[in-house]
């Protein structure tokens, strides 16, 4: 089954909307393997974000994402990348349709309020920078048919 690395970026836990946004995954289906609540340092950011360094946006970005706590958490379903994007829509906010979670909670591009991998390798990346090994908790739900 696909993972895929999601992060509530910090004006989830400032709006307290947290739970909301858990529950969206939850309620398609996906299973959490992973989940914590941590503060990143800018090296941590840096590397998560280094294909924006140099772009316009990048230290506005970089400030947004060290402005409080975010959530990090891998989350496993098929097609659990393209499920994730589809859920919180697209990066451009005008672009986000009523229904995601882009398109329901943020205004702003720059405070598009979640972080999902874009593709298979991403998600293997971004799972590395956040979670060690150790960190997992693989479980049986006994309803997998269901999902
Ligand atoms: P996404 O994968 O949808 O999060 O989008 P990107 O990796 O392209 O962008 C990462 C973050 O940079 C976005 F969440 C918000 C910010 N960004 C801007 O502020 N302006 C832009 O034009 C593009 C991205």
């Amino acid at each position: 089954m696909e993972k895929t690395f999601v992060m509530l970026k910090p004006g989830v836990l400032q709006r307290r909307i947290a739970g909301e946004l858990l529950s969206r995954f939850e309620r398609k289906g996906l299973k959490t393997l992973a989940l914590k609540l941590l503060r990143m340092d800018r090296g941590m950011v840096e590397a998560h974000y280094a294909e924006h360094k140099g772009r316009d946006f990048y230290e506005k970005l970089v400030e947004y994402t060290l402005s409080g706590p975010v959530i990090a958490m891998v989350l496993e379903g098929e097609g659990a990348v393209a499920v994730v994007r589809r859920l919180i829509g697209p990066t451009s906010l005008p672009d986000a349709p009523a229904g995601t979670i882009r398109g329901d909670y943020a205004a702003r591009t720059r405070l598009n309020i979640v972080h999902a991998s874009d593709s298979a390798a991403s998600a293997e990346r971004e799972i590395a920078l956040f979670f060690k090994p150790e960190e997992f908790c693989p479980w049986d739900d006994g309803n997998q048919d269901w999902f």
